[in-house]
């Protein structure tokens, strides 16, 4: 106790002594410390710009452990209730331009770096993304930590720390093919990251049960936090986001064996440690490719749950019952599921708790979110290699299973015939194929004995129902069909626990910082004032000046500094040249048939042919565009992959035929990613969100191309929808079938009775003919959209229903366009009116309606 009173008052004493500049002077000196004192790793004959930024970086670095240290300091004697948010992905992006921005030092930071004779813009560029995760469920996740900060809510992040992100993308120049490469973003060192060696905890893996419950751990590694700090905006509060690594147990390393030259017994545990960190998503065709998942899962969960518990014990905290008023976990999609088997077993076999007691304190701990209603991407485990990898846990999770059947018997006696019960439980139950008779009163290890039964699975979401004190989806029509299909067993017996937390996105990153020519316009035209940049209601100011041809002409001047740096850009990266007065329509999202690039590059393809048949009168009346597209396709999805090649292949084609011109290019921006997204999102004028209705759970894209005053063509999917009653029908250009009009769509195709539009046809085969690309490349991508039935054909996702929509909305797009004064007033009606999609009010929400957590403002 003496030396904790002695550290505490050491650390306050070190804090008062040391003082952190934030005026541009002190800033300058401290960015020369780094350099001169070693914090950064920097050669004297040899410094480059990678270096300057990684200089600046720890300046910045040490103002955020400024605000870290205070913030900890203060829920800890605060002792609030706290939120975790448990997330695979974490999609950060860079962050200098963020942090600086955040703690409005920007100008400050600027100034240090010219006298230092450098340029803050430049030196962002050094910065490596951090692009722990794939698309919108990752980057959603980095959006909340910045409204958590913002909002000084008492909530932390908790993650892994993968070696290599999301692999690069690149475009092979002979192929037009994508290439994966992989993703070395710690390969200079991470300034971010504080490393916390102290912070430490055991995660075990296989063994077996010895006795009714004890487990015995066959492999264990050590999960080793590393901090990093995210700061809020106008607020001193900075949360973390806690990222593990994975570690070998140093009483594991075999020191003899190692010394008899068994270096693949000596080593083991420390190549298991680098296996389980080595990337995000590793292939899981194969048992190991799924037992690494799963491992990296688990992790994930046990180190998360067990530092959970260890700080909940740390603020003086001990009746496990009152957990549930100090804690909220909130699981990103099924993939932390298991952090509710684990707070059982913890709760059970660490803490000494009754079964009984554990279920109803996990019960009011855990709420889960939604991102998908796919059925393939519903995330079910193997139960074999669930119970060869966690014996205990499958323990848990039977006993959860058994009881939740005996309570709906219970529930329901009376109100279902046997019949019903039994379809009821199969498709509740979380252990799938497993009871020979749900009706019957399963017995405990029961399984299907016949040669060809379907394997037993976890399935992972039921879990979360059962477990979950709620359960959202993540926009309205999202939230109704999850309720009304996806779980609607679930929905039945827990109607209370569903929810809507409509998705939102940071106004800071997405709007102010990467947008800052829109943002002097904003700032000025709302009443000179940047409040907007929390509170986006604010942004309704600019309606009533959408026609004033000042802010239009301001309006229009910003959005053309833009278009030019996307342009450079565009040239840098592609080589392609394009027309800055054509009008920039971009889809860039991950490559996938639900979301339908196809339709797009399809209707590029329509286009195309019908300016080359045109009379130089007809051509001169064209509304130019540049095409972007951009976005990664999963390394095995080879459908996606094709895509992608169509792309390139059209490009090819059209940006090189002298009759287009500059009528239409095709581009396809390689590596998209967070700041190239920074970089697109504002030179857009129109974006493309126009996946089949009812398979896009929300998007966030679109929030983002709508705050920056871009016009949405779409489908009534997702977030679309509120994004379109916000706007206003005329500023949203919809088309395509709705959600209740998809099975019947179906259904019409596998009878045999749908009748493709000619446009369509026509353009599928001009594409056969070998027009673009070799002859022959497409034929089964061209397939996927014939045929009458099946998923992955018979064109599931509709591309031919929609097709004549979507080029006729098109033309609207075209004529619209054609009226500058219109189509600007859109523009700045769209950026109006999306302060419904900020993710402080989604936060906000979260806050209230899930977590019950309040503010706990740093004074
Ligand atoms: C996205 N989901 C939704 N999933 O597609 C998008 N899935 O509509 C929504 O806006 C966003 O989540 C945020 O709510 C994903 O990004 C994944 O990345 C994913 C990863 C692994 C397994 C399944």
């Amino acid at each position: 106790t003496e030396q904790k009173i002695n550290a505490a008052s050491v650390f306050e004493e070190a804090e008062k002594a040391v003082v952190i500049p934030k005026d541009a002077d002190g800033i300058k000196k401290s960015i020369q410390r780094q350099i001169a004192t070693g914090t950064i790793p920097a050669i004297p004959t040899y410094f480059d710009n990678e270096d300057m930024y990684q200089a600046t970086a720890q300046a910045a670095r040490e103002q955020l452990v400024e605000r870290w240290n205070d913030t900890y300091e203060h829920f800890h004697k605060e002792n609030p209730k706290q939120a975790y948010y448990i997330s695979m992905e974490f999609l950060q992006g860079r962050a200098l331009t963020n942090a600086i921005g955040n703690m409005k030092l920007t100008g400050e930071y600027s100034d240090a770096l010219r006298s230092l004779g450098y340029s803050l813009e430049s030196l962002a560029e050094e910065e490596k993304n951090m692009g722990l995760g794939n698309g919108g469920l990752g980057r959603l996740a980095a959006c909340f930590l910045d409204s958590i900060a913002t909002l000084s809510l008492p909530a932390w992040g908790y993650g892994m720390r993968y070696k290599y992100g999301l692999f690069k993308q690149g475009i092979d120049q002979t192929t037009g093919q994508q290439k994966e490469y992989a993703d070395d973003w710690l390969v200079r060192g991470n300034p971010w990251e504080i490393p916390r060696p102290q912070i430490s905890y055991p995660i075990s893996f296989y063994g077996k049960i010895e006795g009714d419950s004890k487990w015995v751990p066959g492999q264990q590694v050590a999960a080793v936090a590393y901090d990093t700090p995210i700061p809020g905006y106008n607020t001193k509060n900075c949360i973390s986001l806690r990222l593990w690594d994975a570690q070998p147990i140093v009483k594991d390393f075999n020191l003899t064996a190692f010394n008899d030259s068994d270096y693949k017994a000596a080593m083991g545990p420390t190549n298991l440690a680098q296996q389980m960190m080595a990337v995000l998503y590793p292939g899981d065709a194969t048992k190991e490719g799924k037992a690494l998942r799963l491992s990296q899962q688990y992790m994930l969960c046990s180190a998360s749950v067990q530092d959970i518990l260890a700080r909940w014990k740390e603020r003086g905290n001990t009746d496990w019952e009152k957990l549930p008023e100090k804690v909220c976990v909130q699981m990103n999609d099924t993939h932390p599921t298991l952090a509710a088997p684990e707070l059982m077993r913890l709760l059970i076999d660490e803490e000494g708790l009754t079964w009984e007691k554990s279920w109803e304190i996990t019960k009011k701990t855990v709420a889960y979110t939604n991102h998908t209603v796919m059925p393939e991407a519903l995330e079910k485990w193997p139960l074999d290699l669930m119970e060869e990898l966690l014996p205990r846990h499958m323990q848990i999770i039977r006993q959860i299973d058994q009881k939740f059947m005996n309570d709906v018997k219970e529930a329901f006696k009376g109100k279902k015939d046997d019949k019903e019960m039994a379809a009821f439980l199969k498709a509740t139950t979380i252990l799938e194929n497993v009871y020979a008779d749900s009706v019957g009163g399963p017995k405990m290890g029961d399984t299907m004995e016949k040669a060809e039964a379907p394997p037993a699975t976890v399935r992972m979401a039921n879990l979360c129902c059962i477990a979950g004190l709620s359960i959202n989806g993540v926009a309205q029509i999202h939230s109704d069909i999850v309720k009304a299909f996806t779980f609607k067993e679930f929905a039945e017996i827990y109607g209370y626990k569903f929810q809507n937390k409509t998705n939102g996105v940071t106004p800071r990153r997405w709007l102010a910082f990467c947008n800052p020519e829109l943002s002097k316009v904003i700032t000025k035209w709302v009443g000179n004032t940047d409040a907007w940049i929390t509170d986006t209601e604010v942004l309704r100011k600019l309606m009533d000046n959408a026609k004033n041809p000042e802010l239009q002409k301001e309006w229009k001047e910003a959005k053309l500094a833009r278009k030019q740096i996307c342009k450079d850009y565009i040239k840098k990266t592609t080589g392609i040249d394009v027309p800055i007065n054509a009008m920039f329509d971009i889809q860039v999202k991950r490559i996938h048939e639900y979301k339908r690039q196809l339709l797009n590059i399809l209707g590029i393809i329509y286009r195309y042919r019908q300016i080359k048949a045109m009379s130089k009168e007809e051509r001169a009346k064209v509304v130019p565009r540049v095409c972007v597209f951009g976005g990664k396709a999963y390394a095995t999805y080879i459908q996606a992959k094709r895509i992608v090649r169509l792309v390139t292949a059209v490009g090819e084609v059209v940006n090189n035929d002298p009759e287009i011109g500059d009528l239409m290019k095709v581009v396809f921006v390689p590596d998209y990613n967070v700041s190239v997204a920074e970089t697109l999102i504002p030179a857009s004028e129109l974006s493309q969100h126009i996946s089949t209705a009812g398979t896009e759970a929300s998007g966030t894209s679109n929030m983002k191309f709508q705050m920056n005053g871009c016009l949405i063509i779409g489908t009534l999917d997702g977030a679309n929808v509120e994004i379109r009653e916000c706007v206003g029908d005329d500023h949203f250009f919809l088309f395509g079938i709705t959600e209740d009009e998809v099975e019947p769509a179906r259904e019409e195709r596998a009878a045999g009775k749908f009748v493709a539009p000619k446009t369509f046809l026509d353009t599928i085969e001009y594409v056969r003919s070998g027009a673009f690309g070799k002859k022959g490349e497409f034929e089964e991508l061209l397939g996927s959209l014939e045929g009458n039935s099946g998923f992955g054909q018979g064109d599931y996702f509709l591309v031919g229903k929609d097709f004549q929509s979507y080029i006729e909305c098109q033309d609207e797009v075209d004529e619209a366009y054609r009226n500058q004064e219109g189509w600007t007033e859109s523009s700045i009606l769209s950026t109006a009116t999306s302060g419904k999609f900020n993710s402080d009010r989604t936060i906000d929400q979260y806050a209230k309606e899930i977590w019950d957590i309040k503010p706990c403002v740093v004074p």
